[in-house]
Order: C-alpha cells, then sequence, then structure tokens
C-alpha cells in the first residue's frame, strides 16, 4: 500500500493554475448568463483567483489570456498577484477573435495575417519575461469549413514555420505548449486537431515544445489516459487543461462529467512520474462558468481534481504490478476500482487541517464575505466576460 505521509505530501504540493476567464461571465454562444461582481478587470480577476487559493491552498497559480487580460503594466499585475499569494502562469495566445483572422491566424493564406499573429505569439513571449511565466499555451482556431477551401499540407507548412520563429525566440527556461483539438470553430479541417499532429509539430521544434491535452477536445469514446501514457513516456506531456464535457468542448467543471475518466487519466499520471515537479507538467483548469456561481465553481472543480488526485495516489502499485506480472485481469482492475472507490474527503479535510485550512473549502469561502463584496464593490466599468 502507498504510505499514507507520502500521498498527503504530494497532495499538499500539488499545483492547479486556474484560468483568469474562468472568473468572468462566459457561456455558450447562445447566452451568456451575467453574475454580478464579476471581475472588472485582470486584477480583480487575480483577486478572485487568490481567494480560490486562500480557501484551497493549492492553486497557487493563475494563468492569463492575451489580449483578453491585456494591461499596461504587466510587472504590476505581477506584482498585484505576489501581494495577493498567488503568481501569474501560462500565457494563452488569442489569434482566434480579430476579424482578420477568418480564414486561419499562423496558417492563413496570406503572409500578413500570418505576420500579424506571429507577432502576437512573439509579443506574448514578452509578456512571459515579464511576468515570469514558463508556458505559452498555444491554441489555433485555424482550420477550413469545406474541400478544396484551402490545401492542408500548406497549411501544414505555414503552421510549421510560424511555431518555429516563436519557438526560437522563446528563452532557456520557456516552454511552447501546443493545444489541439478535434473541431469548433473549424469543421472540415483543423489545422491541429489531435495530439499525433500536436506531437508532430512538438517534436520537429524541439525538447521544450510539449503537447496539451484539453480533456474536452476529443471524439467522444477516445481513451485520453492512453494519450497521456504515451505522452509522458516520449516527455511530450506539456499540461492539461482540464473540464469536462458530455458532447464537446462544453467546459463545464472539471470531474463533474465523468470522474472516473479524470481518475483514469490521474493514475498514468501519478504512476509514470507526471505529479514530479521536474516533469513540468501543468495542471491547469480551462473552464466557463455559465449559470453556476464563477468562484464556488473553480474551487469545486479544484477539489474534485484533488479527489481524484487522491485516489490516483492510493493506487497500490505493487498489487497491481503483481497482478498484471501474473495475468490476473480480475486483480489488477480490483485494485484500480479500490482506489477509486474509496472515500477520499475525510483524508483531504485532514490534509486541508494540517494545512492550516477549513477542511471544507467551499464553507470557507461562502463564510469569507468576498461574494458580498464583490457584488457591492465591483459596480460600473465593464463586466469582465469570455473575451472582454
Ligand atoms: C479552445 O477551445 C480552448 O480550449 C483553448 O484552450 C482556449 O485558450 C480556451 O479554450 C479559451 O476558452
Ligand atoms: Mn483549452
Ligand atoms: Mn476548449
Amino acid at each position: 500500500m502507498p504510505e499514507l505521509r507520502a500521498v498527503k505530501t504530494a497532495l499538499k504540493s500539488q499545483v492547479i493554475e486556474t484560468p483568469s476567464w474562468g472568473y468572468g461571465n462566459s457561456g455558450t454562444r447562445f447566452k451568456v448568463f451575467a453574475e454580478p461582481g464579476v471581475p472588472r478587470d485582470p486584477f480583480e480577476k487575480v483577486d478572485d483567483a487568490a481567494q480560490v487559493h486562500a480557501v484551497t491552498g493549492v492553486a497557487p497559480v493563475v494563468s492569463l489570456h492575451i489580449p483578453w487580460d491585456r494591461v499596461e503594466d504587466y510587472t504590476a499585475l505581477a506584482r498585484h498577484a505576489k501581494e495577493r499569494g498567488v503568481r501569474l502562469g501560462a500565457i494563452n495566445a488569442n489569434t482566434f477573435q480579430d476579424d482578420v483572422y477568418r480564414l486561419g491566424s499562423v496558417a492563413h493564406p496570406d503572409p500578413k495575417v500570418r505576420r500579424k499573429a506571429v507577432d502576437h505569439l512573439l509579443e506574448c513571449v514578452d509578456i512571459m519575461d515579464t511576468t515570469g511565466s514558463r508556458d505559452l499555451k498555444l491554441w489555433f482556431a485555424d482550420g477550413t469549413n469545406y474541400p478544396g477551401q484551402d490545401d492542408i499540407t500548406a497549411r501544414q507548412d505555414r503552421l510549421a514555420e510560424a511555431l518555429a520563429e516563436v519557438y526560437a525566440r522563446l528563452g532557456a527556461e520557456q516552454r511552447m505548449l501546443l493545444e489541439y483539438k478535434l473541431f469548433e470553430p473549424s469543421f472540415y479541417t483543423t489545422d491541429v486537431p489531435d495530439w499525433g499532429t500536436s506531437y508532430a509539430h512538438c517534436l520537429a521544434l524541439g525538447e521544450r515544445a510539449q503537447v496539451v491535452v484539453d480533456t474536452g477536445h476529443h471524439a467522444p469514446g477516445t481513451n485520453i489516459e492512453f494519450i497521456v501514457a504515451f505522452l509522458l513516456r516520449q516527455k511530450k506531456l506539456g499540461g492539461f487543461d482540464f473540464n469536462s464535457r458530455f458532447y464537446a468542448d462544453d467546459d463545464l467543471m472539471a470531474g463533474a462529467a465523468d470522474p472516473f475518466q479524470l481518475f483514469r487519466i490521474l493514475h498514468e499520471v501519478a504512476k509514470n512520474g507526471g505529479f514530479a515537479p521536474e516533469t513540468g507538467v501543468a495542471f491547469l483548469l480551462d473552464q466557463c462558468h455559465n449559470i453556476e456561481g464563477k468562484i464556488p465553481a473553480v474551487i469545486r472543480s479544484v477539489m474534485n481534481v484533488q479527489e481524484a488526485t487522491a485516489k490516483a495516489l492510493l493506487v497500490d502499485l505493487d498489487a497491481l504490478r503483481a497482478a498484471q506480472a501474473a495475468g490476473d485481469v480480475l486483480g489488477g482492475n480490483a485494485v484500480l476500482m479500490d482506489a477509486y472507490n474509496t472515500d477520499v474527503r475525510p483524508l483531504l479535510a485532514e490534509v486541508r487541517a494540517e494545512q492550516g485550512l477549513d477542511p471544507d473549502p467551499l464553507a470557507a469561502y461562502r463564510a469569507s464575505g468576498h461574494q458580498q463584496r464583490i457584488v457591492a464593490d465591483r459596480v460600473g466599468g465593464t463586466q469582465a466576460g469570455w473575451g472582454a
């Protein structure tokens, strides 16, 4: 059996990065329901992220999306984060919003548009230099809607060229994380549709280019834990965008739709050394909260990831390997299910108490008065939304 003290230590040192955009008004393409008190600027988003960290103790990093989080002074934003007890994490580039990107960004047929997109990515690296961020996270909406619209191979060439230019600009400690997504907004071809395409580009770029697995970006039924195991083995798993999906890229709370899948994924992470800080796997949330309270939803998601992590750490690997070596099919499966079926909530409550935290983060947040304060204070100005 795994040693309980080691499990607790691992749980205490876990780092979950929360998304700035999860704190703003966001939702489906049909309606975004506004919530009173949401942040009006990136500083207030950082304030909300700090609240999540204050009650969970494992969310000390907030990732930014540029230009949604554009500010005049990134040093000031980084300082603000530090004062609030958190730090700025991955810089997510956005080359999917401007009208000029109608036919794509880095893979656009027009070199002028490609230049604009690459310049934006380079600007994101400048920002990383200031914020001290390690990761440039890239997701491209690029692709086509109709057969014949553009040349699939030429688009790959343009993409490779753009990535190479940006990769060359990275500092020695910085990484490029390339995210894939099966479809949407492009519906016929997507230029980075799957882990294999991302992996191939990262391999060509070099060691510091790695793949991001967004759990909502696969075809239904895809075995995501296989992808995770494969990428870890190849030292190419840069990180996760955790969220839940029932249908497509639903961006619901991590661990809400399929906690067993989250456990299976994190079991592969645990078994293959993915929780060791030197492996560098980033554990991000990428979620949009439309009908539920935003800060509590992020807290709940963090707790769901913690619960799945605890279960994954409780897998008796010696027993598992013994069963596998003996060809004991049911035995191996039982070892995994025993861990999955363990109620880890008391363990996590204990871990939090040992860290001086309230064992119930959601109750602690409710008692903090932060929600009432932001509703009262954040009036006027434009409340941040998905894209604002
Ligand atoms: C695209 O669907 C995506 O998953 C990318 O990670 C973006 O950065 C994010 O969503 C924006 O919400
Ligand atoms: Mn994502
Ligand atoms: Mn997505």
